[in-house]
């Protein structure tokens, strides 16, 4: 995984700000009479130009489709499934508690806390940069085993012959984000991500095979389900921000500090599927 330090700040520039401007007169003229009203129709189409416009520019934010091969399956489990699943996710903390990743070189901390099941997991700190190992950098014992719920995913919507062998669990609370990047510390990329949300609500950016591709957004909910799969396997993504406080399963659930956890499903080493049929 490749964790980038680039941010987007949101622009405010001469443009969109003149737009807003004219949009708060237009509203308190709003009533006068019928000439003012089509006038003010005529700025609020404008306004929608322009920010169509800023969005396909500063902000990065235009309406672009979603790179092939990215799936969305909202509450693909439901309120039940959830906390059963919270409860798996609860049970694995508990042999391989949450740890602070740092990165590569600087140990500089990310604002998740992560930690795994499976027969690999992913880690990164300062020395070791990112890698799979198969014990907890912190307890020095082997991952839990991925919960009968996750493998049941992955059979569902995988469509890969082999199962997955690691299993991220990030840890979300607050003004906690994950920076574009692409998951390539895989050496069978013929797999795809399957990530699973639970908690509060996340912004996810999914954009190209470029950093600076144009991202596509979504809001992903509790019991949501994306997949990267195809071309979006190696696709930049991330979560921009996360909406505190709306969903108490995580709180109801023993993690008193509520947040959001998410779940990533991966393919570590190759699998030989035999020759090719003709
Ligand atoms: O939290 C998410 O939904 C995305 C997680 C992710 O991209 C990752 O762990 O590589």
């Amino acid at each position: 995984m490749l964790h980038g330090p680039k941010k987007q700040k949101p622009w405010k520039g001469p443009l969109e700000l003149t737009s807003t401007i004219v949009g708060y007169i237009g509203v308190a003229l709003r009533h006068r009479n019928v000439r003012t009203r089509l006038l003010c129709g005529k700025f609020a189409a404008e306004r929608l130009l322009v920010d169509k416009f800023l969005r396909g520019t500063k902000h990065g934010t235009k309406h672009v489709s979603f790179i092939a091969g990215f799936q969305h399956f909202p509450r693909y489990f439901d309120s039940d499934a959830q906390v059963r699943l919270l409860s798996d996710v609860r049970s694995a903390i508990a042999v391989a508690p949450l740890y602070a990743p740092a990165m590569p070189r600087t140990g500089k901390l990310l604002s998740v806390r992560m930690t795994n099941c499976g027969d690999l997991g992913w880690l990164t700190d300062k020395t070791g940069g990112y890698r799979y190992q198969q014990t907890h950098p912190e307890t020095g014992r082997a991952w839990p085993r991925i919960p009968d719920a996750l493998m049941a995913l992955w059979r569902d919507l995988a469509h890969f012959p082999a199962p997955p062998e690691a299993c991220l669990i990030n840890y979300y609370t607050g003004t906690a984000k994950l920076g574009s990047h692409r998951d390539e510390d895989e050496a069978e990329q013929a797999a795809p991500v399957v990530s699973v949300s639970l908690g509060d609500s996340a912004q996810f950016h999914v954009g190209g095979l470029k950093r600076g591709d144009a991202k596509a957004r979504l809001i992903l909910k509790s019991g949501d389900v994306v997949v990267l799969g195809g071309a979006a396997r190696m696709a930049y993504h991330g979560i921009d921000r996360i909406y505190a406080g709306s969903s108490d399963l995580l709180r109801e659930g023993g993690l008193g500090e509520g947040g959001r956890i998410n779940l990533t499903l991966r393919r570590v080493t190759k699998y030989d599927q035999g020759p090719a049929r003709h």
